[in-house]
């Protein structure tokens, strides 16, 4: 019985290793690169797909990031709520963001911070700013509530949603005092930090 992540920490598989080493999940990691995943052989037999991350879970396979985050949470009885409709939240949540603000946010961060200076492109970062408003919009009303996204406490919602948005913090961070506390609440679990450095 074996779990082991694919992907290197600086790719979506981040948001896998995050959850797992919340969990205090025993695994093994593969940190394979963005760059050549779609290429490599061995691992197309693994993810057909190509993309990282997948896990295998003593020979079940799963792909995309949040789904393997809901699945181990949900088998590990932890982040994930007893009550069906705190679970229907999760779900609600992980599906929100990324249909509303993942591509927005992913635009804006390349064009921002990730792409190399000569490819950043500020047309294309205001445009997906102006996106990202009204979906941010909707994220500080909530958390202005309890301050976690589901119930009283962080759960696999927040995981996921953090996981997806991290550098929102750093947007318009006096506007949404809400989102910019909680984001730096989830940063600061020593799961996030351990996760931070691996491979
Ligand atoms: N929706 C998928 C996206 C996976 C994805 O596109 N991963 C990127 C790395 S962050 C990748 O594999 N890129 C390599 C490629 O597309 O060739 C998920 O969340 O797992």
């Amino acid at each position: 019985m074996s779990l082991t992540i694919f992907g290197t920490s600086r790719s979506r598989a981040f948001r896998v290793l995050w959850m797992a080493t919340e969990l205090g999940l025993e695994f093994e990691h593969e940190p394979l690169p963005w760059q050549s995943c779609r290429n490599d052989a061995r691992y197309l037999l693994i993810n057909p797909s190509g993309t990282i991350p997948a896990i295998s879970d003593s020979g079940f396979v799963l792909a995309e990031s949040l789904a393997i985050n809901l699945y181990l949470a949900q088998k590990a009885g932890m982040l994930w709520p007893p009550d069906p409709k705190d679970q229907a939240k999760v779900l609600q949540w992980t599906l929100w963001v990324t249909t509303s603000l993942e591509s927005a946010y992913t635009q804006w961060a390349s064009h921002t911070y990730w792409l190399p200076e000569s490819a950043r492109d500020a047309a294309q970062a205001n445009s997906a700013a102006a996106e990202m408003r009204g979906p941010l919009d909707r994220l500080e009303l909530a958390l202005s509530e309890s301050g976690w996204l589901v119930g009283t406490s962080f759960s696999a919602a927040d995981l996921n949603v953090a996981s997806v948005i991290g550098f929102v913090s750093r947007f318009e961070r006096e506007k949404r005092p809400h989102v910019a506390d909680w984001i730096d609440r989830c940063k600061a679990r020593p799961a996030y930090r351990k996760a931070s450095t691996l491979p």
